[in-house]
């Protein structure tokens, strides 16, 4: 996989990129990232990229010629990777978006700074929003950074154990279940029998029941789309039940 990122501040991108399993898979071969500094596309001797807003209004605005510029000269003749700029306004990022991402060869992810790009960026090359959260940042750099790492792990690969990224909570629809390692007991506190029994039936049973119990008490909201079994069904509704009597 390729992915390129246009930025005002490549150096941003160095922890990442240079650590740990991103660094991995780039050593493997499994993933090339690309850096573009926007401003190498400005013409002005001040290489200037942004200018006050028309219509006034504080903050400034990045302009729309280097920006296009770089994107076209990035993306060159491939029309079929996807030029994603990182907003606000753009479709919230969830795993489902991270496993459509992960199927592209490359994709070009568009950095953002100050108070935003010129509408006509979005009009003129940019063929995706995609936001990482209701919240507003300084840039989108670390949006990238976000997207970068959730789409690597799911390049067959990149993550040791090839279940690992099916296994993923998300990608189930339910939040994760415990996990518990060495020691077996700490301050008191024991480690479930059932993990510990190596009955592996048990244990799936155990992990997605777990899953549901949390997802319940904390994101009910996932279980509306959740692919449950009819016993998991039932499962669920001793909580819901369970819970209602200890309200009452
Ligand atoms: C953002 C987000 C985000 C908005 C103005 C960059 C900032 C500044 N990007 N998800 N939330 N971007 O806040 O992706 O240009």
């Amino acid at each position: 996989m390729e992915i390129d990122i246009l930025t005002l501040f490549p150096a941003m991108f160095d922890g990442p990129l240079t650590e740990s399993i991103l660094k991995r898979a780039q050593e493997n071969g499994l993933l090339a990232v690309r850096r573009h500094d926007i401003r190498a596309y400005t013409t002005d001797k001040h290489h200037s990229v942004d200018h006050t807003p028309y219509g006034g209004g504080g903050g400034m605005v990045m302009m729309v010629e280097p920006l296009v510029k770089a994107i076209e000269d990035v993306r060159g003749t491939d029309d079929q990777a996807p030029v994603v700029l990182l907003t606000p306004q753009g479709r919230v990022f969830t795993q489902k978006v991270a496993q459509e991402l992960a199927q592209h060869q490359r994709f070009i992810l568009v950095c953002g700074r100050y108070e935003g790009v010129d509408e006509r960026v979005r009009q003129t090359a940019i063929t995706d929003q995609i936001s990482i959260g209701d919240y507003v940042l300084t840039g989108g750099e670390l949006a990238a950074m976000v997207i970068i790492d959730a789409v690597a792990r799911l390049i067959p690969g990149v993550l040791g154990a090839r279940w690992a990224a099916e296994e993923d909570s998300h990608a189930m629809g339910l939040l994760e279940y415990p996990h518990y390692t060495r020691p077996p007991i700490f301050r008191g506190m024991a480690v479930p029998e059932v993990l510990l029994a190596g009955d592996h039936a048990a244990v799936d049973t155990w992990r997605r029941r777990e899953a549901i119990r949390r997802t319940w008490k904390q994101r009910p909201d996932m279980l509306l789309t959740a692919d449950l079994s009819e016993a998991e069904r039932w499962f669920l509704a001793d909580l819901a039940e369970a819970d209602a009597m200890a309200t009452d």
